[in-house]
């Protein structure tokens, strides 16, 4: 594949059989203000290594998707204003005119499974937006989930959301919800979401042995594992409900529509809170990549052992 590159290190640890875990860029780029962005890029990267699995984050570099960048790349992609957010449909656009861009969960999604990579982390996926049964406006992360066989590790989907429609859009498209110490669905920067879940796993283990069973019977949907942020760290869900529900309004008032909502709302919830909701989302991520790591390491094990 001419437009996909995967980095010598990833290459060469996919070889040597190595726990690989992928991460996405939309967050850097889109998600987070610099330099928080690139520190937190930086730092998630180290905690992976620490977890003894090796980190790649994924972009598209002036045209080429790239799986594995450098701590180099990532600092450029942070520093440059020219960065579009490249969903699924994006792709092919982007590389035939040469962009650069940061990756969604959808299309981190497809880059990982085209690098054979089954485990990647995230702060939220996007959902169903609120007002979505008119608007339409449903992430195309939701459609990835339901067609390409990664495990995304995540705080659930983000609280700017209709969790209650996401959930249903995830059991639509045949999507496991797996709540990590939790029968709830946490509401990203909130533990608890009032939701409850069908599935719940206490251990990585059990995540990858979920993952296996899936790619036994050559089933092709993604996994999405909902991690929730400490009860040290959450904002409960009563305290920050206001604050989005004056952004969403914010945003109907200004007309911010299509890709550009999300990061609009992350943007204007960071500000109502005075920043302890970029804090929250920090520590998720963190949190996030701890977990995926140690799923991927568990799976790698399971893998060894052959059964
Ligand atoms: N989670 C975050 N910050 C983000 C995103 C997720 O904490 O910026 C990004 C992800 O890349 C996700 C995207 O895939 O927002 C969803 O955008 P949309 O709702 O336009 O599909
Ligand atoms: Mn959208």
């Amino acid at each position: 594949m001419k437009s996909l590159i995967i980095a010598d290190r990833i290459q060469q640890a996919k070889y040597d059989r190595r726990p690989v875990v992928a991460l996405e860029s939309t967050v850097i780029t889109h998600g987070m203000p610099y330099p928080e962005n690139i520190e937190t890029a930086l730092e998630v990267e180290k905690i992976i290594e620490k977890e003894v699995a090796v980190p790649a984050t994924i972009a598209v570099l002036a045209g080429k998707i790239k799986v594995g960048l450098s701590r180099k790349e990532i600092k450029e992609l942070a520093d440059r204003e020219d960065v579009e957010k490249i969903s699924r449909r994006d792709i092919p656009w982007a590389v035939s005119s040469g962009k650069y861009g940061s990756t969604t969960v959808a299309a981190t999604m497809i880059a990982s499974h085209r690098a054979d990579i089954r485990f990647f982390v995230t702060g939220g996926i996007g959902g169903v937006h609120r007002g979505g049964e008119n608007s339409l406006d449903i992430s195309a992360d939701l459609t990835e989930l339901g067609r390409t066989p990664v495990t995304v590790i995540s705080a659930g989907a983000k609280a700017i959301l209709d969790l209650e429609l996401t959930l249903e859009r995830l059991e639509t498209e045949g999507v496991p919800v797996l709540g990590f110490k939790t029968d709830e669905f946490p509401a990203f920067y909130s533990r608890k979401s009032g939701l409850k879940l069908k599935i719940r796993v206490d251990t990585p283990q059990d995540i990858a042995e979920i993952a296996r069973a899936r790619d036994d019977l050559e089933l092709k949907n993604g996994i999405l594992v909902a991690n929730p942020i400490s009860r040290e760290r959450e904002i409960p869900l009563a305290e920050i409900e206001p604050e989005i529900k004056k952004a969403v309004a914010e945003a109907r008032d200004e007309d911010i529509s299509g890709s550009a909502l999300t990061p609009f709302l992350l943007e204007r919830i960071k500000k109502i809170s005075s920043g302890q909701s970029l804090k929250v989302n920090i520590e998720l991520l963190k949190n996030n990549a701890r977990l995926g790591a140690r799923v991927a390491v568990s799976h790698q094990n399971l893998e060894v052992m052959g059964d």
